[in-house]
């Protein structure tokens, strides 16, 4: 598209927010049926997620072979992955390969983020407006935002006063940070600064750690994959493909257990912790069908990363520090590392426990617990996200009678199916609160969730609608439903950002949905009986 002029709002069918995984795919997907199809993204590249995170140590978490999408044959044969666990650059050259091969950039602008979304009830049309104050004006919009999109910058009292450089790990410098010589800070101890800080430690002259909450993490024991491992998953991947996608809970194939940890006796739970422990990856909570629904089983895999811990960390008092406690293990996403523990041996780190010795304030030089100023020439925030529902309410969307979306969500996200929310006519959303999103194998969820609205949408083409949107009967019913899978397991005992906790003031509420194929079945159930629960219509 040439450069759009302010004037003149853009015509299209479909308006698509996100050059993510998401974007691309509903881009291909939704172009080949003949619909004028255009993507914004805020980014000047593509790849979304992959595109900001490009922090030292950023790799997937889920298996290379695994993490890709599935619905072309010959792409998925020709690509090469190298890695077991691949890193964000390989990653990125993947979705520039992609983008290339089905010539996806023509329909792409960048460096335009969408700051609002309008829906006009007389036309049915939404009309997003750019921060040049562009306007797009079209039938529908597809929200392909991301679930952690939105990076969190804490309110933390002085951080403007830093005289240092300040980076936060969702938003990294392009050319990379070069911390040789400096005395580096990481605030956080999530999956990101788990992935950081053994890469970042190898550079610094000092690291320092500052720890809230240490958190649960297994080994990823990444390595080079073997020809052989390539051949078994190539020559047999539309099967695995689909058993992944039907017949898992997460789209992630894994060596899933068969009994309950109480099942077996102590010797034998060891031996399968041990087994896993040491094949790497997040296979290890798949050892038994009960460790996140039972509190004993639950505690069973703890106790045994905790004693991995100990067995790590050379100083006890370390170790016992970097042992989370007070929450199940898996009730927070599993981190996976490679180093992570040991690093804390190296004479050039030190973790700093801001529950022992709070925060209180970020100087002109470095940043002041209760016990001590810590001199820092860097800060780097590995703070996480506004998980879910940010990069949603971060954007002024207004449904019918101008209600926003973020008024609507004060007290959780309400949608259904993920798919869309009561009040929003014809705004879809790629794995929005409600779906199985970071609770499965993202890529899965999103090719799931780009079908179906694809579906959806050829359905009102063919029947001449132009209108369509959730009854408030189904969402409430839906969100009652996705809380009641969370609460027969352990997961809601977490202070986690699948709860909102990790926002201050954000509501509470379990977001996302356990159960892949389930979901799966539902959304099919849904569009075979006519898209049931919706409404659909020819105008307002
Ligand atoms: P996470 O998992 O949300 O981790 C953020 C970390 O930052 C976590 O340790 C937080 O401690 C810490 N944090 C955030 N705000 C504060 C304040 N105000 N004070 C002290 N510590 C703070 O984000 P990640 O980016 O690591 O990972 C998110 C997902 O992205 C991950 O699961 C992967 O799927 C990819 P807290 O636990 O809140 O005490």
């Amino acid at each position: 598209m040439t450069a759009p002029d302010p004037a003149h709002p853009v015509s299209l069918d479909i308006a698509i927010v996100g050059a993510g995984f998401a974007g691309l795919y509903a881009l291909h997907k939704l172009r080949k049926h003949g619909y004028r199809v255009h993507v914004f993204d805020a980014g000047d590249d593509i790849g979304g997620t992959w595109y900001w995170n490009r922090y030292p140590g950023a790799r997937c978490d889920i298996e290379s072979m695994q993490y890709s999408y599935s619905w072309d044959e010959q792409l998925q044969q020709d690509w090469q992955w190298t890695e077991r666990f691949a890193t964000q650059p390989e990653i990125l050259r993947y979705i520039h390969h992609v983008a290339d091969r089905f010539d996806l950039s023509r329909d792409i602008t960048l460096n335009t983020r969408i700051t609002a979304a309008i829906f006009d009830e007389a036309a049915n049309t939404w009309t997003l407006t750019t921060d040049a104050g562009v306007r797009i004006v079209a039938p529908y919009a597809i929200m392909a935002t991301g679930v952690l999109s939105a990076p969190l910058v804490p309110n933390l009292a002085g951080l403007d006063d830093f005289k240092g450089a300040i980076y936060h790990t969702a938003n990294w410098p392009k050319d990379g940070v070069d911390f040789a010589g400096l005395r580096v800070g990481v605030f956080g101890t999530g999956s990101s600064a788990i992935q950081a800080i053994p890469e970042i430690a190898k550079q610094a002259r000092h690291l320092h750690v500052f720890q809230r909450t240490p958190n649960f993490s297994v080994p990823a024991r990444n390595q080079p994959l073997t020809p052989d491992t390539i051949a078994q998953w190539k020559s047999n991947y539309p099967e695995l493909r689909r058993y992944a996608r039907e017949d898992t809970g997460s789209g992630t194939i894994y060596d899933f257990p068969t009994r309950s940890a109480k099942d077996v006796d102590e010797a034998t739970r060891n031996a399968e912790f041990e087994a896993r422990w040491a094949k790497g990856g997040a296979n290890f909570m798949h050892a038994y069908n009960d460790l996140v629904i039972d509190e004993e089983s639950n505690r069973f895999a703890a106790d045994f990363v905790r004693r991995k811990i100990r067995e790590t960390v050379k100083d006890p008092a370390l170790a016992d520090a970097l042992c989370p406690t007070d929450y199940p293990i898996f009730a927070k996403r599993i981190c996976v590392d490679s180093d992570y523990y040991d690093t804390f041996n190296r004479p050039n780190v030190t973790l700093v426990n801001l529950k022992k010795t709070p925060f209180d304030r970020v100087t002109e030089t470095g940043l002041r617990t209760s016990a001590s100023d810590i001199a820092l020439d860097a800060l780097v925030l590995a703070t996480g996200f506004d998980a879910m529902t940010g990069a949603l309410t971060r954007i002024d969307i207004r449904g019918i009678g101008g209600q926003s979306l973020k008024d609507k969500w004060s007290e959780g996200p309400r949608a259904y199916l993920g798919v869309m929310s009561a009040g929003f006519p014809n705004l879809f959303m790629v794995t929005g609160p409600g779906s199985p999103s970071v609770l499965s194998n993202v890529i899965v969820s999103i090719e799931q969730h780009v079908d179906w609205i694809t579906d959806c949408l050829l359905h009102l083409r063919s029947i001449g609608a132009q209108r369509i949107e959730p009854t408030t009967g189904v969402e409430n019913s839906w969100v009652r439903h996705v809380n009641d899978v969370a609460s027969a397991t352990l997961l809601p005992k977490a202070a986690s950002w699948y709860m909102g906790a990790n926002i201050p003031g954000k509501a509470r509420v379990f977001m996302p949905y356990i159960g892949l194929a389930n979901f799966r079945r539902k959304c099919n159930e849904v569009a075979a009986n006519g898209y049931e629960g919706f409404r659909i219509g020819q105008s307002n």
